[in-house]
């Protein structure tokens, strides 16, 4: 990891070492168009193909029932079903406080406006399959998704080479009350999702991390039809704050949980003391080096770097620039931060927090803006999968306090027949 000090960099250079590469994926545009053209086309019998040629599979039918799921399911071992019952608790408790009803307010005498959420109909799920099967995404979309109520809820997920989709995703799809898995996956799933196939429906939003071909086709669909997307997705990655009261190997710890991801993700370290970036570094190598994913979160760690920063306050600088993911406040005087965050998708405060247990059972989600964007976004959330309808009522008194203002409104605007839409109904 590379060794930068804050004070020597000028605002230049920094903002040249925050900066992601925001659309890595720009090259493979044309292979994603095709498949995007070719599902559209050719629905089902598309998916079958590339199900073929990508998964490597033969598919008599694109979906898995819930009975199928069920069997599949049983081969999960007592206690990974209770831990994915204790991570499902706590994220449905947490997004369950996310449900809040507005007030309504009176702006005038006689003239009420309000707010009312309603679910988005039909939501599309994507659970990644590919170097690492991820049922814990599936909690954290499935669950906002069920608690907003939202009538229709598609999942895709690749098939894998038995034709199936892995053990865990079938029990979550039973924790959630799941109908069916379609199985496809790749661009070919975000295509499908949102022109909608003989078998799989097309959706309002679709939501979910994915490779480069899935974000790519996301980013596509968003602007060439009506389909929205959770947010615009990069590779994952993490930044610690740390003073000279952090632990040197639990640091150590979450620059690799992180660096695991991809070889694209970025693990960060902005640091008050040279001799804890040390010794992080020293840790990082020998914790590395017994992973099973080493070959990964080495190439992740090859491009990550350290900065040497005078104080916390200056730490924190850094971090609302660099807008991370997941942040991780590793020093004991958390609480006097805190206050400093601008910028951050999800934060992990103290030396006993880490970021995985965000990652999988605390409660809060973990599909969260990467690439800077926490600048203007926030993560997912039962909020994602609603609209906010607004209302107003107005009575005849209402009418009289509101009426001359929008009259004058109106004409100021030259429009007149919003004029006489008050007018007409003064007289
Ligand atoms: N850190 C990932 C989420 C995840 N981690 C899933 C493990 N499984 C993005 O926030
Ligand atoms: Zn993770």
């Amino acid at each position: 990891m590379k060794i930068y000090n804050y004070s020597d960099l000028s605002a230049a250079e920094l903002a040249k070492l925050v900066q992601r590469n925001v659309d890595p994926a720009n090259e493979i545009r044309a292979v994603v168009e095709e498949v995007i053209a070719s599902v559209q086309q050719n629905g089902d019998m598309a998916l079958l193909d590339y199900a073929r040629r990508f998964d490597k599979v033969e598919l008599d039918k694109l979906y898995l029932d819930k009975a199928e799921l069920a069997q599949i399911a049983e081969q999960l071992l007592p206690e990974q079903k209770e831990a994915l019952q204790t991570a499902y608790n706590n994220i449905r408790k947490f997004h369950k406080t996310q449900l809040r009803k507005e007030d309504s307010v009176e702006t005038m005498p006689g003239v009420t406006c309000w707010r009312e959420t309603r679910p988005i109909e039909k939501v599309g799920l994507y659970i990644p399959g590919g170097s690492a099967v991820l049922p814990s995404t599936f909690l954290m979309l499935g669950i906002p998704a069920r608690i907003a109520g939202c009538h229709e809820i598609v999942v895709c997920s690749p098939p894998q080479k038995s034709g199936k989709v892995n053990a865990f995703i079938a029990y979550v799809a039973g924790l959630l009350n799941i109908d069916r898995i379609y199985l496809a996956g790749g661009s070919q799933a975000v295509a499908a999702m949102a022109y909608g196939t003989q078998s799989i429906p097309k959706v309002d939003k679709i939501f979910g991390p994915g490779n480069q071909f899935v974000t790519k086709a996301k980013t596509i669909i968003q602007s060439t039809t009506t389909t929205a997307i959770d947010m615009p997705a990069g590779p994952s990655e993490v930044l610690v704050i740390a003073d000279e009261t952090a632990n040197a190997s639990y640091i150590a710890a979450d620059l690799l949980a992180q660096a695991e991801h991809g070889i694209d993700s970025q693990s960060i370290l902005a640091v008050t003391s040279t001799q804890l970036a040390q010794e992080v570094i020293a840790q990082v190598e020998h914790q590395l080096s017994v992973l099973p994913r080493a070959e990964i979160a080495q190439q992740a760690i090859n491009h990550s770097y350290i900065m040497i920063v005078k104080d916390l306050n200056e730490a924190m600088s850094f971090s609302n620039l660099y807008a991370p993911e997941h942040l991780i406040l590793a020093t004991e005087s958390w609480q006097q931060i805190t206050g400093q965050i601008i910028n951050a998708g999800s934060v992990f405060l103290g030396n006993l927090t880490p970021e995985s247990a965000g990652d999988y059972a605390s409660g809060t989600n973990h599909t969260l803006p990467t690439s800077a964007y926490a600048r203007a976004y926030s993560g997912v959330s039962v909020d994602s999968f609603v609209k906010k309808i607004t209302f107003q009522y107005i009575t005849p008194e209402g009418l009289e306090n509101i009426g001359p203002s929008v009259e004058i409104l109106a004409e100021m605007e030259g429009l007149h027949a919003h004029r006489n839409a008050v007018s007409i109904r003064r007289k």
